[in-house]
């Protein structure tokens, strides 16, 4: 575990970036070149630790993959293509790669194990491991199937129609995958809407998903076929330079190339809220993801309420939404988000640990936190706690700090932005 120290009190943040590749896409552009039949290529791809981590347990299931800086190319032969590894695959930190690759090995006709690192270990797999024995799958893992290491016998799969208990689109991907390849039509009823990335990478690789209000139905037996992805850049990486353009004093910054997927836009919704000066310009709704160019401004915010349907919209959003709330005026509430214990952190218990440590005036509740806004940050020693999420934002806030921060753990954000401090410094000069 290595340290940083961050520089505080700029004069504010200038200029335009491109953020990488967004993370959700990615993961899935490698697993549906995967098993889809011919050459998939793949630009603009993410090259963080877990899309990193999805990429080699493919190539442990015989897939020929080649990746040069953010081009990879995919070498799939349909779900048969996928032969019995020879290793544990090691999934690192990525939740996505494990659950989306259980729903694929649930139906496949061998042995395979997966693992992941100390946080992977703590995070639930009974939401996906339940619903795929359901289907036939034979699953083990760790305390009766809740975590890992995660043993899988696939095969023999028989659609469902099934209920989502939490709003999870690792869970209905995962679904969807196992669906492909089951006998009969899988019906997933999600509770609130979420991401819809693996629905638009069926149709994108040739395969038919029917979404009707909350249903999403897939049908068993699809050959899907190769095809071309441009990775659009990620609104989850983006959301902490809009965040920092919004509340460090005097920034302007252009944010290019932006994924603008309705599923994925609540920050924008929240900024708005908050009474950001933002502005969405050359915005293209024409390629399978939309995307656009996003100018913020800095300017005074106010304090929101952030909630229900919107949570799902913004889940990876809230630790640089309470970030922004300690500077709007008057008090932020964040609720419904319980499922912010269960990411790489519990992200409610590591938000309001790091910040109070700089001085906010921040409380934890059961699902969520209020935040109460224009507090000075002060300084001192903090930790992402191997969450890059929370190094992004204890980053960001550390501009807006009088005294010195110290970042313990900072190389987590290579998980998500490798270049994440090579983009920071060009916007401060
Ligand atoms: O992949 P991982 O580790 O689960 O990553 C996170 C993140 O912050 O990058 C969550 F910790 O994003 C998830 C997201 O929270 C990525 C994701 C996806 O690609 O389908 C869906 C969300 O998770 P969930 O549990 O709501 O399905």
């Amino acid at each position: 575990m290595t340290s940083i120290t961050l520089k505080s009190s700029i004069a504010g943040l200038n200029g335009e970036i491109s953020v990488p590749g967004d993370k959700s896409i990615s993961h899935r552009s490698v697993m549906f070149g995967a098993i889809a039949h011919g050459e998939t290529s793949v630009s603009n791809f993410l090259p963080g630790d877990d899309c990193l981590s999805t990429i080699s347990c493919f190539q442990k299931l015989g897939v020929k993959i080649e990746v040069e800086k953010d081009s990879v190319r995919i070498n799939g032969s349909g779900f048969e293509g996928l032969k019995e590894p020879n290793e544990i695959l090691d999934v690192g930190n990525s939740g996505t790669t494990i659950r989306l690759l259980m729903g694929i090995l649930a139906g496949r006709p061998f042995y395979s194990c997966l693992h992941g690192d100390a946080s992977i270990g703590k995070r639930p797999m009974t939401r996906v491991t339940k619903p795929l024995k359901q289907m036939g799958a034979a699953i083990d893992g760790r305390e009766t199937g809740q975590y890992t290491p995660i043993t899988i016998r696939g095969g023999n799969l028989t659609a469902i129609n099934y209920q989502l208990p939490v709003a999870s689109a690792q869970v209905k991907s995962a679904l969807l995958l196992a669906g492909l390849q089951a006998e009969g039509k899988t019906t997933i009823i999600e509770p609130q809407a979420t991401r819809d990335h693996t629905e638009r990478m069926i149709r994108k690789f040739g395969g038919e998903v029917s979404t009707a209000g909350r249903e999403i139905s897939v049908k068993g037996g699809q050959k899907l076929t190769a095809s071309v992805i441009n990775v659009p850049g990620d609104i989850s990486s983006a959301a902490f330079f809009l965040a920092a353009g919004a509340i460090v004093p005097n920034s302007k910054l252009l944010l290019k190339n932006v994924g603008l997927n309705p599923t994925r836009t609540g920050i924008i919704e929240v900024l708005q809220q908050m009474g950001a000066k933002i502005e969405i310009i050359k915005q293209d709704s024409n390629s399978f993801e939309p995307v656009g160019d996003i100018l913020v401004e800095a300017s005074k915010l106010t304090g929101t309420v952030v909630e229900g349907e919107l949570i799902p919209k913004l889940i990876d959003e809230i630790p640089i939404i309470a970030l922004m709330a300690t500077q709007a005026e008057g008090k932020t509430v964040i609720k419904d988000a319980e499922e912010l214990k269960v990411k790489e952190t519990n992200r409610i218990d590591t938000v309001v640990h790091e910040l109070s440590k700089l001085g906010a005036s921040i409380e934890a509740t059961t699902d969520g936190m209020v935040i109460y806004g224009q507090t000075k940050l002060g300084g001192g020693t903090v930790s992402s706690h191997g969450d890059h999420r929370i190094g992004m934002m204890l980053s960001i806030a550390a501009l807006l700090c009088q005294g010195e921060v110290i970042l313990e753990n900072h190389e987590a954000i290579s998980v998500s932005y490798p270049n994440f401090f090579t983009h920071l410094h060009h916007l401060i000069q």
